[in-house]
Order: structure tokens, then C-alpha cells, then sequence
């Protein structure tokens, strides 16, 4: 079973004025789209064509060299956007509640610090890469990863993570990456953020 570009949630124009539609769109069916198709290319007719992202992720080191680095860029990008679209949506913003927002608190001192160095991550991204949120096994923690690089190929899990790659960003915000991260925060779905949490901290 070849790999999909998942469905939106949400219309392309549900997370203005924050994240346009004409992004939305370009990104979701111009550049999942191509990531979906590069990766269903590199693995077709091999043992990984029916395992599941995560699987292909963790296993990235067995992939076969002359596949590997295309596994890679497509694979990290099929997961990272996949997720991505998840944890935003038309309701979003505010803090998170419940268990995840006294992890949080727990972990890094307040929300905001939270936002500090999620923010802080993407912008000292050189290049293009993600921030991210990730449940490491036995905590949260903040980092960032170069290209499509994912957490689940460190053994970490993504719970939410901003794409700072010029793509996401750049029609609405040109090369302020910075104004783009904090406005980003305005469209988090924390309901499905907590969801990711609960899950990988009971996986
Ligand atoms: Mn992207």
C-alpha cells in the first residue's frame, strides 16, 4: 500500500489571517504531494513499501544506500507535514491545559518559556528544518532537525513542530521567519497536541 497526502481537517483559508490559503495550498498539494510521491518511488518493489512511516523512519540506517538518502528527505517529509497539518487547525491558539500544560510548566518553567524556545529553535535553524516539541522517552524536550529530518529517526517522539523551511511562510512573511513563529502559535490545535502527548508518553 503506497504512502497518501492525508486530507485536510480544515479549508485552505481556515488558518488566515495567519498562515494564508494560497500557502496552504501550494504546501499541502504541491510539496506533500511530491515528498509522498519521491518516497512511494524510492521504496517501491522493497520490504519497506508496506511497513508504516514511523517503521520506515526508525529503520532509516537499513534502508538500502543507493535509497537511503531519498528515504530520508521524503520519508521525515511525508511525517513532519502529516503531523504538522494535525496539530494546527481553525480553533487553535491559547495554552494547553490539562496534563500536557503542567508538563510543560513542569519542564520548562511556564508556557511562554515553552513558546521562547520553540521559537528560539526554529529561528536559529540555519537553512530550512522544523522546531519541535518531542516526548524523548522518559520527558519533553525542545530541538530543532535540518531538512526533513525527524525526531522518530532519533527514537524521539514529535508531539508538535512548526516547519520553518521558507515554504511555509514565505508569501505571507517574505524573510521574517520570526514574525511567522509567533504568529504560528495563534493556529495549535492543543486538543490534538494533548492527544500526541497521551499516547507517546503511555507508548
Ligand atoms: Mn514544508
Amino acid at each position: 500500500m503506497a504512502f497518501s497526502v492525508p486530507d485536510l481537517a480544515y479549508p485552505f483559508d481556515a488558518l488566515e489571517p495567519h498562515i494564508d490559503a494560497r500557502t496552504m495550498e501550494i504546501h499541502h498539494d504541491k510539496h506533500h504531494a511530491a515528498y509522498v510521491t519521491n518516497l512511494n518511488a524510492a521504496i517501491e518493489g522493497t520490504e519497506w513499501a508496506n511497513q508504516s512511516i514511523e517503521t520506515v523512519l526508525t529503520s532509516i540506517d537499513s534502508i538500502p544506500e543507493d535509497k537511503r538518502a531519498a528515504v530520508r528527505n521524503n520519508g521525515g517529509g511525508h511525517a513532519n507535514h502529516t503531523l504538522f497539518w494535525e496539530i494546527m487547525g481553525p480553533d487553535g491558539g491559547g495554552e494547553p491545559s490539562g496534563e500536557l500544560g503542567v508538563a510543560i510548566s513542569d519542564t520548562f518553567g511556564s508556557f511562554s518559556d515553552l513558546q521562547a524556545q520553540v521559537n528560539d529553535a526554529g529561528v536559529k535553524r540555519f537553512g530550512s528544518g522544523w522546531s519541535w516539541l518531542v516526548w524523548d522517552g522518559t520527558g519533553l524536550a525542545v530541538l530543532s532537525t535540518p531538512n526533513q529530518d525527524s525526531p522518530v529517526m532519533e527514537g524521539k517522539t514529535p508531539i508538535l513542530g512548526v516547519d520553518v523551511w521558507e515554504h511555509a511562510y514565505y508569501l505571507s512573511y517574505q524573510n521574517r521567519r520570526p514574525d511567522y513563529l509567533a504568529a504560528w502559535w495563534n493556529v495549535v490545535n492543543w486538543d490534538a497536541v494533548a492527544a500526541k502527548f497521551d499516547t507517546a508518553r503511555s507508548g
